[in-house]
């Protein structure tokens, strides 16, 4: 096994895609990432997600599989699974879900018949394509009825209407769980109003799975939830993938509804890669990177805040931020995006709550520290990149002003390693 001369193979065969390959980790060392779902992986995690278990079909589950010649992919699955319930302290995981759509979607099709509700968070306030976008086919499969924050109050779940909805719609699922959302949740709250219905709890936690695992947010299983969700690329700093832990009550329904309702084979490359992601988080050190990610975000809010930059939510509980740019810059979020990307700073337009313009054209922009805390910086670096933040939005007309920024960010990123590079 010698991945460098794998690449130097790649390079001779397929120089196209050789050169991507460059351009990208070239693109990734130079710039500031702070799209709040992107991070770096481990070098240990490329290693297994590009090993020889590619090669390998395992159908089933371990010990119970449909072909032969599992020793070694029964042995990495179930390290995966146990590490997956110590680390998040649940009685059951599945670690075969290919990313996180499939997740969500294998949660649903093992309790709810088609037109069966499930309560999910509003899209524009936070809650996730999946949780029922009508352009989804979960949308159109499913009755998804939604709610909503409360703006003036800090981003504050609406529970008086959540509950009022719950007793009139009496829905399967009752889901928590965001894409765009800077604050925790009050799991105690949803799982109480979902027993006065009998309604399952499903926690998708994507975002900040790498925060509950390092104990810097709260664990929904704590709560009691029935089901949590988390893919494994975000915060937790793994390959593309997603886990379901869930009570044992439920494990059969879970495995079955991901292999064979959902899925065909596992990604055994991906499941090694997991395994090694989990690994890692149960070290000692991962709290201390999580409890860093929240100290960073909440960084950056605040040299935003002291400038007058409108936040929504006003402020952060979690690793990432929503800037309503329209308000604060005059700007739309698909210009920020861009311009932000000339200074080489990457974050991702974002609509915001009851957005009045399309998800192409919102209104916002959102950002977060993961990644850049995973290069290791701190708070010092954080000021400085809020700054330049503030100075290329306001400035956006000036190219002379942004190549002045960009440059200062690049020299500030040199020092900063990206790892696996
Ligand atoms: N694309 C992810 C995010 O950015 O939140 C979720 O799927």
């Amino acid at each position: 096994m010698n991945y460098q001369n794998n690449l130097s193979q790649l390079e001779s065969h397929d120089p196209e895609i050789f050169a991507a390959i460059i351009g990208e980790e070239q693109r990734e060392q130079k710039g500031i990432e702070l799209i709040p779902s992107e991070n770096y992986t481990w070098p240990e995690v490329f290693a297994a997600n590009g090993s020889i278990f590619t090669n390998k079909y395992s159908e089933g589950y371990p010990g119970r599989r449909y072909y032969g010649g599992q020793e070694f992919t029964d042995r990495i699955e179930t390290l995966a699974i146990e590490r997956a319930k110590r680390l998040f302290r649940a009685e059951h995981a599945n670690v075969q879900a290919l990313s996180g759509s499939p997740m969500n979607q294998a949660v649903y099709l093992a309790f709810c018949q088609p037109g069966d509700t499930i309560l999910g968070m509003d899209l524009s306030h936070g809650g996730h394509l999946t949780h029922g976008a009508p352009v989804s086919h979960m949308g159109a499969i499913f009755n998804f009825v939604r709610y909503k924050t409360i703006p003036e109050e800090n981003g504050r779940i609406d529970f008086e209407e959540l509950r009022r909805v719950t007793l009139e719609t009496k829905p399967k699922i009752i889901l928590c769980g965001y894409t765009s959302y800077p604050r925790d949740l009050d799991y105690a709250e949803f799982k109480k109003i979902a027993d006065e219905v009998g309604a399952l709890t499903m926690a998708d936690m994507s975002h900040i799975g790498g925060l509950i695992a390092g104990d810097a947010m709260k664990n929904p299983l704590d709560f009691g939830f029935d089901i949590m969700t988390t893919t494994t690329h975000k915060s937790l700093r793994g390959p593309r993938a997603g886990l379901i832990l869930c009570k044992e009550k439920y494990a059969k329904q879970i495995d079955k509804s991901v292999f064979p309702g959902l899925q065909g084979g596992p990604h055994m490359h991906t499941i090694a890669a997991i395994a090694v992601a989990l690994g890692k988080a149960l070290q000692p050190e991962f709290k201390n990177y999580a409890k860093q990610i929240l100290i960073n975000a909440k960084t950056l809010a605040q040299v935003f805040l002291d400038n007058n930059i409108k936040l929504i939510t006003n402020g952060t509980d979690n690793h990432m931020l929503v800037v309503n740019t329209i308000q604060s810059f005059n700007l739309g979020g698909t210009e920020a995006e861009k311009t932000l990307d000339k200074i080489s700073i990457t974050v991702n337009k974002q609509i915001i709550p009851d957005d009045p313009n399309p998800p192409l054209r919102p209104s916002g922009i959102r950002l977060g520290a993961p990644a850049a805390t995973t290069r290791g910086m701190k708070e010092v670096e954080m000021q400085k990149i809020a700054h330049w933040i503030i100075e290329a939005l306001k400035n956006h007309a000036d190219d002379s002003a942004l190549a002045q920024i960009q440059s200062e960010v690049e020299a500030l990123c040199s020092q900063f390693p990206v790892p696996g590079i």
